[in-house]
Order: C-alpha cells, then structure tokens, then sequence
C-alpha cells in the first residue's frame, strides 16, 4: 500500500504463531498528522452518533424500571468519582423529544443507542415490562420520523441486579436469560430497528467487571472474568438466533467491540503484543467470527482457568453470521514484557482499580505513550485507528465495518454561552481523516458514529469527563451545541470534512 503503517498489533488469524508483531519504531509516512480537509466521503458513507442507557436516561426507577448493577455500583460509596449516579444522568428519559429534535438538527444519519434491560424486563428474567418497551418504541418511531437509522444495543453494562446476585456473567444461565431478552425486545421493535448489536465492549464488561473491578459490579477475580468473556460471547451468539427468528425487516446483525490497537516496544514487544492481543482482541473475534478460540490464549491463561465452563457445541452456537462489525476506537495501547525486577509500570489506560484487567498477563507492562492526550489520559493517536481499520479488513475482508465510537473528553470552557472545544474538533477531524483514508486504502467502512452525542455519566469518572458534541449543565439539564456539533453538522450534511 505504499506506505509503512505504525505499528499496532491487531494480529491476523486465529493460529498461534504467526502474529502481526507490532514495532513503535516502524514510522507512518505520507499524511503527516492527519489533519485534513475537504475530503469527501460516498453518499450512502453513515454520520451518526451514539449514547448509552445507563449514560444519559436516568429516570432509574421509574415507570416499572428495575436495578441494574451500575446503580448498585454508583450508589456504593468510593465507587464513582464525586459520588456521581446516573439516577437523572441528563435526563434523556423526561426529554426524548428534545433530544430527537437535537439530533435532526444535526443530521445525523443514524444514531446508536442501548436499551436498558432493566427497563425490559426489571427482575432479569420473567414479567415484561411494557412503559419500558414502549420507550424505546416512541424513540424509534422519531428516529425513523426524522429520517435517522435505529441502531440499537442490547446491552452497554447495565446487567439487572437481580442476575448478578445469581451469579452475574460468570454464570452461564445469564447469556441464557439475555437471548430471552433479546427475543422480547425483538418481537417488539424488530420491524423497526434498522441494525441490532448485541453487545458493547464486552472486554470491558468482563474484564473491568469482573477482573479488575473498576467498573459494576466490582468484582475482582480472574478466573470469573474468563467465564464472563466466554458468557458474554455465548449470549450475543444466543441473541443473534433469537433475533433472527423475530425480526420482520431484514435488519443488519452486529457486535461492537473495542478493539485494542497495541504497539509493541522494544523488542519483547511481539510477544506482548501477542498476549494481549489474544486477552484483549482474539477472546472475542475468536469464537465470534473464526468459531474457536485461539489456542494460545488457553495456554497463556492456563494458571487462571482450564476453560471447563465452555460447554460442548458453544462454538457452534457463538458463531453467527454477523452483518457488519462495530469498532470502538480511542487510543493505542503499548506494551512490553516485563523483567519482573524493575518498578512495573501500571499505565493501562484505565482507573486504578482492586484487581487486574488483564488476568494471567502478569508478565506484560503497559508502556506510557506520547501524547498529546485527551482528560482521560488518553494518548490521541489517530494513526492507530488506520491501522487498526486496515489490520481487521485484512483479517475478515467479506466483514463490513462501522465505527460505533470515537471521541475524546477535555475539559470544555462555556464562554458567553458558546463551547469553543477546538481541541475536539482536532481530534474528530484527525480521525475522520483516519477514516477516509482507510476507506482510500480499500476497507469496507460504513460509517462513523461519535461518541457522543451528549456529555454524560462517564462510569467510574462520573460527570468529570465531558465527551459530548453538546454540552449538558448538569444543574439546569439544559442542552448546549458545542463548536464541534457546529462542525460535525456541517460534515453530516455535505459528507465533506469541513475546512
Ligand atoms: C465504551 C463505552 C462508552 C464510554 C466511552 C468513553 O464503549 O467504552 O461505550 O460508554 O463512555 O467509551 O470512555
């Protein structure tokens, strides 16, 4: 392709020992910091945004709503910074009109959001709750009123409470209560959603969950942690079938993912790499979209777990024909073997937290990139995104891609009422390069969805990190289009990158 790529580490196929080794030292030549403009993307190329449930509904126990265990968490005190809930969150529930209207004014082609479980069905399991149904009903219905696609995630980590006090992910019978779910929710709006996802991040549900316990519901134990990777994978598998068997027009069947882009340092760095990747990336795209998991992740991980709890036949039932791929990109991820001597380096990118995230991967270290960094402390490394597009097109070239996630928090200044957030606009317009030029390069993108649409409840960090293209004054609810929802609705009208 002309042009040497940075090096990440997204590897390339489900075998042991032939990874794609990342090396920080290879150089990206041609583009010197993506900051382009004027570049035009294909007519039917999707300009969106999402949201999430938890993130921006509150109304937490209203109309027959149940708890879910990200109230559980965020009423724990010491859990979420400044005590922060989502109980009003920005009130999305009480202002769907507004925010659907806000979304017109955008022109946005499509938006994604989550639907909360715990509104569905609130014990988990059994009654169906029909005010929560018809929410998500009523928001459909304006979407499509406004001529924006319906993307709909079934689940963005908010878990009933009552499934995780019977054993949470790590216990199987939970993926089975979620196809349930997924068959309610899809008799009722499966003539109407124009793409299901079954899960967000599920690394993040797992492993932040359960293993490292920086986010709902807290726990830190390896082991659970790979029965909930292994669950998880099971339910969006299950889901897949039980949507399948209801949906009415021929929507498109997702998962979204949060790929980690990894560079190796150094030159323990390919082995790291592939640890990770393996952690990280291969433990999902494995069984989801190759049908197996790699073989060297059960031996990497083999003082933690033996696996047992994947039953005979769940390959089968995890490999679904999927439509299109979400990709949820913020940073890179840098890595390196550790000599077990020195002062470890715990720079992951994540809240210190109790436990590990990355259970039987003592022997990596997480190496501090440069910046420029977002407030999350997240280097800003669009360059990642490319290669990342580029790495997982070459590993499943029939796989459609969508951005379902790119964006950055910094710390907004309201000025004369106005949000002048022109390192925002920075960021997108880098990435958004990133995206062309991946697109130039030969992958199948289909579109790019911000995060997000709104500032919101920012997990473990709670109000602290404002993500949004409009800003939320938490005291008055009122809703504010910073400088960036000026340039990205330009951008979604023109399907140009503004200058
Ligand atoms: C994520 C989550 C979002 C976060 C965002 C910023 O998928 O990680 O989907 O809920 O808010 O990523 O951290």
């Amino acid at each position: 392709m002309g042009r040497q790529l940075v090096g990440q580490g997204r590897r390339g196929t489900n075998r042991g020992n032939d990874h794609w080794r990342g090396r920080s030292d290879t150089v990206s030549v041609g583009n010197p910091d993506y900051r382009d403009s004027g570049l035009v993307f294909p007519p039917e190329f999707i300009f969106g945004a999402a949201t999430a449930s938890y993130q921006i509904e509150g109304a937490w126990n209203e109309d027959g709503r149940g708890p879910s265990i990200w109230d559980t968490f965020s009423h724990t005190p010491g859990l979420v910074v400044g005590g922060d809930t989502g109980d009003i969150a920005d009130d999305h529930y009480h202002r769907l009109d507004e925010d659907l209207d806000l979304m017109a004014s955008l022109n946005l082609d499509a938006y994604r959001f989550s639907i909360s479980w715990s509104r569905i069905i609130p014990a988990g399991s059994g009654a169906v709750n029909q005010a929560g149904i018809d929410f998500y009903s009523r928001l459909v219905d304006g979407l499509i009123a406004r001529g924006i696609k319906p993307i709909a995630t079934l689940y963005h980590w908010d878990l009933p409470q009552p499934l995780e006090e019977a054993g949470g992910w790590p216990n199987r019978e939970t993926a089975y209560r979620f196809a349930e779910y997924a068959a309610v929710i899809g008799a009722a709006l499966g003539d109407r959603v124009q793409t299901w996802t079954t899960l967000n991040e599920p690394w993040c549900a797992a492993y932040l969950g359960y293993g490292s316990g920086a986010h709902a519901p807290g726990r830190t134990n390896g082991e659970d942690a790979f029965k909930a990777v292994h669950h998880l994978n099971l339910a969006h598998g299950l889901a897949i079938s039980e949507l399948r068997k209801v949906a009415t027009n021929d929507p498109k069947y997702s998962v979204t993912l949060n790929l980690h882009a990894l560079r190796g340092v150094g030159d323990s760095g390919g082995e790291a790499v592939r640890r990770i990747d393996a952690l990280a990336n291969r433990a999902f795209t494995g069984p989801m979209l190759h049908g197996a998991y790699p073989a060297d992740l059960l031996a990497d991980t083999v003082e933690v777990t033996d696996w047992a709890f994947v039953g005979q036949g769940d390959a089968e039932l995890i490999h679904q024909p999927i439509d299109v791929l979400g990709v949820n990109y913020y940073s890179t991820t840098a890595v390196r073997l550790w000599d077990g001597v020195s002062e470890k380096s715990s720079v992951d990118g994540h809240k210190p937290a109790a436990g590990t995230c990355w259970p039987a991967a003592d022997c990596v270290e997480f190496v501090r990139q440069e910046g420029p960094y977002t407030d999350m402390g997240w280097n800003i490394a669009p360059e990642g995104l490319e290669a990342l597009l580029l790495a997982v097109h070459l590993e499943f070239p029939d796989l459609p891609l969508m951005i379902t996630e790119n964006g950055a928090a910094f710390p907004d200044v309201v000025q004369d009422g106005e949000v002048h957030d022109v390192e925002r606009i920075d960021y997108l317009r880098r990435h958004i390069t990133a995206v062309h030029r991946s697109i130039e390069a030969g992958v199948d993108l289909r579109g790019y969805l911000v995060w997000s649409l709104l500032d919101n409840f920012e997990w473990a960090y709670g109000y602290t990190m404002r993500f949004g293209i409009v800003r939320v004054d938490y005291d008055t609810l009122l809703r504010t289009k910073k400088d960036s929802a000026h340039w990205y609705e330009e951008l979604a009208a023109s399907k140009r990158l503004p200058d």
